[in-house]
């Protein structure tokens, strides 16, 4: 039973994005940890103003919460919410499942030599100088649903790998446990026990990456992610501390 996240879960056929939704419930004085789940969205949100493509079939969900932290701290919450996605997948499924920071789970693919997308991690916040006011993670988790074409070099659902169709309750249900189980210990222990988890099957550590930040490209070897979930780069120039962007894994 989840003590916080899913205390209160709003189901509803079709929205534009459940982001927006549980910010209506945000901004009307609702407790953390109410969930909306929607099994279609006509605008689902990716970061930076991307589109997130949101059929029938997948999981498409938005969390509620109100920690207490830093607006610095944020990241974390992404991390939080993308290890609890990727355990309860592996566990469910027994497939191969990593984690491409800062906010993508991949899978293995069925060829065997690559992983792909399953699932993307949106976190929004409102917040004072110092302190959250609130914060909205969205997980998008392909289970059953189609991929468009253009999207198929990068995007798998788990019904492409497990050739079957997944029960998305039974899924569901894992994911928001573990979601709350992270979430409290994170108020409880702070984040190193989950970032030993996170570092475990991080897709990232040790490779060589390249990052798209807004405004530059950073190149070198991924070396850790931190307390905050910063990336720590080794690049030409010295050791970089990145905050957030797309990462290619530079294969050799
Ligand atoms: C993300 O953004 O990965 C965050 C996705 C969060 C989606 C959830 S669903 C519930 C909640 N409500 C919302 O409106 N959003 C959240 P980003 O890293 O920027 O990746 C976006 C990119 O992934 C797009 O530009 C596409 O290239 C690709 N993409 C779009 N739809 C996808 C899908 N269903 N599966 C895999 N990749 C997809």
């Amino acid at each position: 039973m989840s003590r916080i996240i899913g205390r209160k879960i709003f189901h509803y056929v079709r929205v534009t994005s459940t982001q927006d939704k549980a910010k209506k419930l945000a901004e009307n004085g609702f407790a953390e940890g109410a969930v909306i789940i929607a099994e279609i969205q006509t605008q689902g949100k990716g970061r930076l103003g991307r589109r997130w493509v949101s059929p029938r079939g997948g999981i498409w969900l938005s969390v509620l919460l109100r920690p207490e932290i830093t607006p610095m701290e944020v990241p974390k919450i992404t991390m939080i919410g993308s290890l609890a996605v990727a355990k309860a997948i592996a566990e469910l499924t027994r497939l191969e499942v990593k984690l491409k920071w800062p906010n993508d789970v991949l899978i293995r693919t069925i060829s065997g030599f690559e992983f792909k997308k399953v699932c993307g991690v949106l976190t929004e916040m409102v917040s004072g100088v110092s302190r959250v006011n609130y914060v909205i993670t969205g997980l998008g988790i392909n289970v059953n649903n189609r991929i468009p074409a253009p999207l198929r070099a990068k995007a798998i659902s788990l019904k492409e790998v497990t050739g079957r169709n997944l029960p998305r309750q039974k899924l569901l249900r894992k994911v928001l446990e573990k979601f709350d189980k992270y979430y409290l210990n994170f108020g409880k222990q702070g984040m190193a026990p989950i970032l030993k988890e996170y570092r475990g099957m991080s897709a990232v550590l040790r490779r060589e990456v390249k990052i798209e930040c807004p405004g530059r490209i950073i190149k070198g070897k991924a070396l850790d992610i931190d307390e905050y979930g910063a990336l720590i780069v080794k690049t030409q120039g010295g050791k970089e501390r990145v905050i957030a962007g797309d990462v290619t894994i530079v294969k050799r």
